[in-house]
């Protein structure tokens, strides 16, 4: 058990979706589970693909670990860079079927809820970390309308009500799921997710960096 005044820091990724036999996000936690030491308490979990499990899961992790940081992770394939998330949208408009087999097109994730959320993570300063530990980063301004987003809006959710801070990282794809494009190999990854929990557990101002794309 871990002193009372070290925080905990929830960490997760992805199941393998789609084509794919495995999911690099949740390799990556794995590999950087194993490899922590610390400062903080760090619990991963792997979440389904799955629109309907997401906040029942999501609730249950909470209730049981009470962190003081959550960090959602998963696969975004085509990007070349980890791309920290600003905001989640309260919509599910799915490309392809979840992984049980569900595709929802343009609906609300929350019909009560607001339009979006901000991270709470200080983003500018997770790009910044991980750069300097030799690995491309940029924040991402679209977590997109799959499951992903769908973990990221719950969090938020979740985290306005119970008051710990909270966010999204998307990463690419790595060579070994044989993917058409750009790649990153998965110790690179674990680098980057070592940075985005140090970064994280930093509860000062965020840097104020320009980030920001015309498209
Ligand atoms: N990526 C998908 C869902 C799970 C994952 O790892 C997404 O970006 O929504």
């Amino acid at each position: 058990m871990a002193p009372a005044t070290e925080p905990t820091v929830l960490l997760t990724g992805f199941e393998p979706f789609g084509e794919d036999s495995r999911n690099p996000s949740w390799d990556a936690v794995q590999q950087l589970a194993a490899t922590w030491d610390g400062p903080a308490n760090l619990v991963v979990a792997c979440l389904p693909v799955v629109f309907a499990e997401e906040r029942a899961r999501l609730a249950a992790l909470l209730q049981e670990h009470h962190p003081d940081v959550v960090i959602g992770t998963g696969l975004a394939s085509g990007r070349s860079a980890v791309t920290p998330e600003r905001v989640a949208i309260n919509v599910q408009d799915a490309r392809i079927p979840d992984n049980a087999g569900a595709q929802p097109v343009d609906e609300p994730i929350d019909p009560e809820g607001p339009a979006a959320f901000f991270s709470t993570l200080p983003v500018k300063r997770i790009v910044r970390g991980i750069r300097d530990a030799g690995v491309p980063a940029a924040v991402s301004n679209t977590a997109g309308t799959f499951t992903c987003n769908q973990v990221f809006y719950e969090l938020m959710a979740s985290a306005a009500r119970d008051g710990f801070r909270a966010g999204f990282v998307h990463v690419p794809a790595t060579p070994e799921l044989g993917f058409d494009g750009p790649t990153l190999p998965l110790d690179q990854i674990v680098a980057a997710l070592r940075v985005v929990v140090h970064e994280s557990l930093d509860g000062g101002p965020d840097l104020v960096e320009q980030g920001g794309a015309e498209h």
